[in-house]
């Protein structure tokens, strides 16, 4: 029997920014146009199953404070389908389409790699139902190769190759059933693929062998049949000292490197972003540069605190640098925005989640009208383009064109008398965006 886990919460309806009931959307109209899109199209906003269904008010010093109803159930399967009853009972309220998920988020993991994947398949009928009956999809699965013991030396990177193997299996069977799901694309965070010291470590043999595993996924995908994205997570830190897929630039560099350029895009978080000592908007406009901006894992950070805090977004001048980045590149290339984040450990109503989510929905929402603004109904492109006009004709388009050797730039460059002092007009750019709300 389905049970009933948010009683007392109706469907999240979309009631414009004068309301203040805290359980409806004040900007995300989900049908709402922006630059020819639906707010919904644009966004494909998910729940991850890790945070909202399995935390229980955990953190990294202290036991859970809250074990959520459908998690008290004892027998392993039983507590699976009431998981998975809650889940799709809180995305249906919340009117959003897709959910992303690790393998042992949806089952708990047994044993051994054998008697997981049983179980994995166990659940995987029940949860395809609940797709069926709501047509809620998949925006990504992934494999969690870094809560186990077994990868404390490395998952696919690990010296050993026994555990290597392991890894590789398991993430087999986790992209298996992401495809048996029909979702959409498959992630990989490398939780433990880095390292914590370099007097133990091969870098060069252990990054060789997450380029070979990766063409190995790409040739093991296409004979599957599969139609979507590989995304990587870049993070710069956290579990491990240092972490091979340190931040987008990293990473970018090395799918080129290790041709996986045309198989793989990236899932931009927020929260590793800040860690790694950048904006988000930095993040997601590298990725761009590279083609590559496929989906985003939505939080912020902590500015006092240097750690993976995953909060729900609430910055709005953030959230609009992210979204004209966003507007500017033609948005997100397969992916969706997945709520990789969690509401504090002392948060324990279940009204909670969804206060938490329907901010964050509304964040990006608001975020992404302000950037329609200022991009359709402001100078700020003319004073982008403005800047960049002396490439546009002469010899800087000469240049930009590769027309014009070093020998010609130093006649052009000597000859140059005429040096205007022009403003960056930053605080006009800031002003602009200050009042685009
Ligand atoms: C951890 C990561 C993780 C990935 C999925 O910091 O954000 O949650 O998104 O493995
Ligand atoms: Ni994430
Ligand atoms: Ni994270």
């Amino acid at each position: 029997m389905q049970q009933d886990y948010f009683k007392n919460i109706n469907s999240i309806k979309f009631e414009g920014k004068e309301s203040d009931n805290p359980l409806a959307y004040k900007y995300y109209d989900a049908n709402r146009m922006v630059m020819g899109k639906s707010l919904r199209d644009h966004f494909k906003f998910a729940m991850c199953y890790w945070h909202s269904m399995n935390d229980n008010g955990t953190d990294p010093f202290g036991r859970l404070t809250n074990l959520y109803p459908w998690n008290q159930e004892t027998d392993v399967l039983k507590q699976a389908k009431n998981r998975a009853d809650a889940a799709f009972e809180f995305l249906q309220k919340m009117g959003f389409d897709y959910f992303c998920f690790h393998d042992i988020d949806l089952i708990q993991e047994a044993s051994t790699l054998l008697e997981t994947e049983k179980r994995i398949s166990q659940i995987l009928d029940y949860i395809k139902g609940k797709q069926k009956e709501t047509g809620i999809k998949v925006l990504w699965g992934t494999a969690n190769c870094f809560s186990n013991p077994v990868y404390m030396n490395g998952a696919i990177t690990n010296p050993d190759f026994r555990i290597a193997s392991r890894a590789a299996a398991q993430i087999k069977i986790a992209f298996d059933a992401s495809m048996e799901l029909g979702a959409e694309n498959y992630v990989f965070w490398g939780g433990r693929e880095g390292y914590l010291s370099l007097l133990n470590t091969d870098m060069k043999r252990e990054l060789d062998h997450l380029a070979v595993f990766f063409n190995k996924m790409v040739e093991y995908s296409k004979q599957q049949g599969f139609k979507g994205n590989f995304f990587i997570e870049p993070k710069p830190s956290e579990p491990t000292k240092h972490q091979y897929d340190f931040d987008a630039a990293t990473v970018v560099g090395f799918l080129n490197q290790s041709g996986l350029q045309d198989h793989f895009k990236l899932n931009i978080e927020v929260n590793h972003a800040t860690l790694a000592q950048h904006t988000f908007q930095h993040e997601l406009q590298v990725a761009a540069n590279a083609g590559m901006l496929g989906s985003i894992d939505a939080n912020r950070g902590d500015y006092q605190n240097g750690w993976d805090t995953d909060q729900f977004s609430i910055n709005l001048y953030e959230s609009i640098e992210a979204m004209l980045v966003f507007l500017k590149s033609g948005g997100l290339k397969g992916g969706g925005i997945n709520f990789d984040a969690k509401v504090r450990r002392n948060s324990t109503d279940l009204e909670d989640l969804f206060i938490a989510h329907i901010q964050g929905a509304d964040i990006f929402a608001r975020a992404l009208i302000a950037s329609e603004h200022i991009l359709t109904n402001t100078p700020y492109s003319k004073m982008l383009e403005e800047r960049y006009k002396s490439y546009d004709s002469g010899n800087g388009k000469g240049f930009e064109n590769g027309e014009l050797s070093i020998k010609d730039l130093y006649k052009i460059g000597l000859g140059q008398t005429n040096f205007p002092k022009t403003s960056g007009k930053q605080e006009l750019y800031e002003s602009i965006l200050a009042n685009s709300f």
